[in-house]
């Protein structure tokens, strides 16, 4: 494939997708169909995020105002990504999207239960963020004119929260080490998974299951270097479960 440099990387994704995209018709049913299932996945996501959010201001207390920061935007992103299922007259499919955050949920809520603060911040700020950058990043090129403004303000915010996640296991590297590659052993696998289930779906929209890959590597990939990770780790670390 093309080797591009990063800063251009936004528009290599938006390059290669209009390339092979055919014209989305965003009132067809078979679009409309994929759309209640990936804008509940984001709506319930975001929904999740404002919860974990809460919960780690509990967890954090230094760093409660902040957090309970960004808990509030993911509230509003909620409530974006909403209008943008209205603005075609899709209705989310609610009870898919839970099913399809179980896992994480069940795992955050544990290591929450155990006081695992570097647990729930590498589901959260880490794992969860990157998932979310990488999808609104290669959805943003082909979404409805709505959705797309709607997205471009989000994406920047998720940055802010991975950067959140980035700078706390940063300052506290060496203690969380073993915790962080034991969480990211039992978690990304998970994400992979997920990544499979609405491979088909995010297609329809024009969202290519391998560019959703790529983005979440390099994203993923970049975050652990600036925690302290080697790049022998990283390269480990961000490929856990992908082959599964
Ligand atoms: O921090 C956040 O706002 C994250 C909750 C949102 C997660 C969004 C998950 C997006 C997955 C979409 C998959 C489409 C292929
Ligand atoms: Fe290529
Ligand atoms: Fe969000
Ligand atoms: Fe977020």
């Amino acid at each position: 494939g093309l080797t591009v440099s990063y800063a251009r990387r936004k528009d290599y994704i938006a390059m290669q997708q209009l390339d092979i995209t055919p014209a989305l018709d965003y009132q067809s049913e078979s679009y409309k169909d994929a759309y209640s299932r990936i804008n509940a996945i984001v709506i319930e996501g975001e929904q999740e995020a404002f919860d974990n959010y809460c919960k780690l201001a509990e967890l954090i207390p230094d760093a409660k105002d902040d957090l309970l920061r960004l808990a509030k935007m993911e509230k509003r992103h909620m409530k974006g990504f909403q209008a943008c299922g209205r603005n075609l007259s899709v209705t989310a499919d609610m009870a898919f999207a839970q099913a399809f955050f179980e896992q994480l949920h069940t795992n955050f809520k544990q290591a929450w239960d155990e006081g695992k603060i570097v647990t729930c911040l590498l589901i959260q700020s880490l794992i969860i963020e990157t998932f979310a950058i990488s999808a609104y990043n290669i959805y943003i090129p082909v979404a409805d004119d709505f959705a797309r403004k709607i997205t471009e303000g989000v994406v920047k915010d998720e940055y802010m929260h991975l950067n959140f996640g980035e700078e706390w296991l940063k300052a506290n590297f060496e203690a969380s080490k073993a915790e962080l590659e034991e969480a990211n052993r039992q978690n990304l696998p998970i994400v992979w998974a997920m990544l499979n289930q609405v491979a088909d779906d995010a297609n329809v929209l024009g969202m290519e299951k391998e560019a959703l890959v790529e983005d979440f590597m390099i994203t993923y990939g970049e975050a652990l270097g600036n925690i302290g990770f080697s790049s022998r780790e990283v390269m480990k670390l961000s490929a856990q479960g992908l082959a599964t």
